[in-house]
């Protein structure tokens, strides 16, 4: 490797964008080198930006030998075969989440990192880097509420073209809530009932306000709105009820007006504006742990996990009725 990291970003969207930008101009001892992205255009215009090369394909980033380190923010369902060809060619990547859409494809990936000994994955489940969820995070440990016995969180996204279906609003968005409750608890979630309903009648496929409810390995018991229409911006928060007290992230961080007889304060429109620090603090935390060797932050098992807990959930919406969750066993690696 040589003194500087060198990084190809697959994807470069919305959010693949953005983790380019943040690690060309945010993490010191990084540059991004390479970039690919089915949109050419798009690629370009970063690639020209940071002085980086364009890629036609994936697996031809990951191959390259000017490339240390790789971050995946492709479609959801191609991170899985890239995170794989990751492992194959023993480079460290960041992959958005879902680590994967399909369950054997989480678990081959888990069974084929546990076999190279060495964690070579994070995943994007960002939440783990933000400044709100992170207090509450050393609040908990710290015994400020007593033992943790229940979470509750909210997510309410703005009207968005993705995900598509019930099963998606659970692979794609809730896996972030999922997350958050077995690290906010430290359990694993051993039951899950969904249940939805439908904000947009022309949405057919989608209960868009769905309501997740959880029985977790602990004893401890979580539930989270998850929003797909929220009708007014973006807006995610966690609280944790303790034995002794409850602890929660604060409401949004914009100044509140009171003018004119109302009380105003601004809602961040998107992720993108909402987690800013996020996506920062993570790029540098992931740079910093492949640089140095160190292990990583949410590893493949936690994307195994939260995407076992999420396909469970969307059974239960089939099923109309609770689902066991088997919680596979932790190879020593995960430990
Ligand atoms: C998006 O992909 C994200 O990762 C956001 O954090 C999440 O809130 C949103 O629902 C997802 O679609």
């Amino acid at each position: 490797m040589s003194s500087e990291l060198r990084v190809g970003v697959v994807g470069t969207g919305r959010m693949g964008g953005r983790h380019a930008r943040n690690i060309h101009t945010h993490v010191g001892d990084a540059r991004l080198v390479a970039v690919m992205d089915v949109d050419t255009d798009r690629a370009g215009q970063i690639a020209a930006w940071a002085g980086a090369s364009v890629f036609t394909d994936g697996e031809a980033l990951i191959a390259s030998d000017g490339v240390d380190a790789v971050i995946i923010a492709s479609p959801d369902p191609t991170h899985a075969a890239l995170a794989f060809a990751c492992l194959e060619q023993r480079k460290p990547a960041l992959v958005e989440k879902p680590l994967a859409t399909e369950l054997e494809d989480a678990a081959a990936i888990v069974e084929r990192e546990a076999s190279l000994g060495r964690r070579l994955l994070q995943v994007g489940l960002m939440r783990h880097y933000d400044p709100q969820h992170v207090a509450v995070k050393d609040a908990v440990e710290a015994g400020a509420v007593g033992r943790p016995l229940m979470f509750r969180g909210w997510h309410r996204n703005p009207r968005e073209a993705v995900p598509s279906t019930s099963a998606e609003v659970l692979i794609n968005s809730a896996v972030h809530d999922l997350y958050s409750a077995r690290w906010l608890l430290g359990q694993e979630v051993t039951e899950i009932y969904v249940r939805g309903t439908t904000i947009d009648p022309q949405r057919t496929d989608q209960l868009d306000l769905q309501l997740v409810t959880m029985a977790m390995s602990g004893g401890a018991l979580a539930s989270v709105e998850v929003n797909q229409d929220s009708g007014f911006g973006y807006e995610v928060g966690v609280e944790i009820t303790g034995s002794k007290g409850v602890v929660s992230t604060p409401p949004h961080p914009t100044p509140v007006v009171r003018h004119d007889g109302e009380i105003r304060q601004r809602v961040e429109p998107d992720w993108l504006e909402r987690f800013a620090t996020a996506y920062i603090v993570e790029v540098q935390a992931w740079s910093a742990a492949v640089v140095s060797g160190r292990s990583y932050g949410p590893s493949a098992w936690d994307g195994y996990l939260t995407l076992t807990a999420a396909l469970a959930g969307a059974d239960s919406i089939e099923r109309a009725a609770p689902v066991q969750v088997e919680i596979p066993k932790r190879p020593a690696l995960y430990a």
